[in-house]
């Protein structure tokens, strides 16, 4: 993979960049994605587990798989690709990382302006009369249900769930600003998250993939830089950062 000069020279006087992201750049964190060859989803069709009904089903399912989720965010720690993006924020006036994970890695890593498209599995809240609920989740208890009866479920965006309405429309207004928008570690496939890369090429942004593999993206990419997140990043970072 070679990042070419005349690419980072641009990069260098960049005014606004946003990196949208997706499992793929937590992949390195021991963090397991949905598709693709390694991903969690390939026996369990994310659309089968990742909705409201299936909630309603099998709540206890749902719950044991948002637990043991957790329970690897917890073990895991921000890679050197998220510790590159939050470097950025030193080279870059304005730095914007536009996720759709739920794990709260760029955070930790110390990215400042962060729009969770999908939610966080930190927090939690009533299905039915939408409470947050905050106190720790036991399931040998059973399925948490709030004092409405209502049963408790993570806060995150299921398929046939509207996304949270500010930091999408916050997101939209970076894709449209912004000079350079990166696509790290995402199959690009989920809507309406995936239509932000649209938003930033039709407002004219310069594409930059980051991927093990080729995407939907590629195709129209104006770069595609084909590696771990974990090794580009860093490499663009170190060449950005040469005289
Ligand atoms: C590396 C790497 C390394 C690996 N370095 N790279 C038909 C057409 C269009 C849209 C639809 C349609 N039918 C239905 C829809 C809508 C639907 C949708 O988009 N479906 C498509 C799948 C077809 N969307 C929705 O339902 C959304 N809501 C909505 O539309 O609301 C409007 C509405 C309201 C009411 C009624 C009807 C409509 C909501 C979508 C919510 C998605 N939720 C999930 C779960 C979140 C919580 C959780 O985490 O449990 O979000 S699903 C899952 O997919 C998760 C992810 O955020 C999301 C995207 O996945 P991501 O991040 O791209 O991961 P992967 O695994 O797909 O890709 C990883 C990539 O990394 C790969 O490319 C690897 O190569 C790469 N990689 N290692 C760099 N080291
Ligand atoms: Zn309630």
């Amino acid at each position: 993979m070679e990042i070419k000069q005349e690419f980072v020279d641009g990069l260098r006087e960049a005014k606004s960049v946003v990196f949208f992201t997706g499992a793929g750049i937590s992949a390195e964190s021991g963090i397991p994605t949905f598709r693709g060859k390694d991903g969690i989803w390939n026996k369990l069709k994310p659309e089968e587990l990742a909705n409201f009904n299936a909630f309603l089903k099998n709540p206890q399912l749902v719950w044991e798989w948002y637990q043991h989720r957790k329970q690897i965010v917890h073990e895991s720690k921000p890679n050197k690709g998220h510790l590159a993006i939050a470097e950025m924020q030193e080279l870059l006036p304005e730095v914007i990382v536009v996720t759709q994970n739920i794990d709260n890695l760029h955070r930790r890593a110390g990215s400042k302006i962060i729009y969770e498209l999908h939610g966080n599995i930190e927090r939690n809240y009533c299905s039915k009369c939408r409470t947050p609920y905050t106190k720790e989740i036991n399931l040998d208890e059973g399925v948490p249900k709030c004092y409405c009866g209502g049963l408790i479920r993570p806060d995150v965006v299921w398929f046939g769930e509207y996304l949270p309405e500010d930091e999408f429309n916050e997101s939209e207004k970076a894709a449209r600003r912004c000079d350079y928008f990166f696509v790290v570690g995402t199959s690009a496939v989920v809507f309406p998250a995936a239509s932000l890369v649209y938003t930033a090429r039709q407002a004219g942004a310069f594409i930059v993939e980051v991927n093990i593999e080729e995407t939907e993206v590629s195709r129209f990419a104006d770069i595609s830089l084909f590696g771990p997140a974990g090794e580009v990043l860093p490499a663009m970072i170190s060449k950005i950062k040469a005289e």
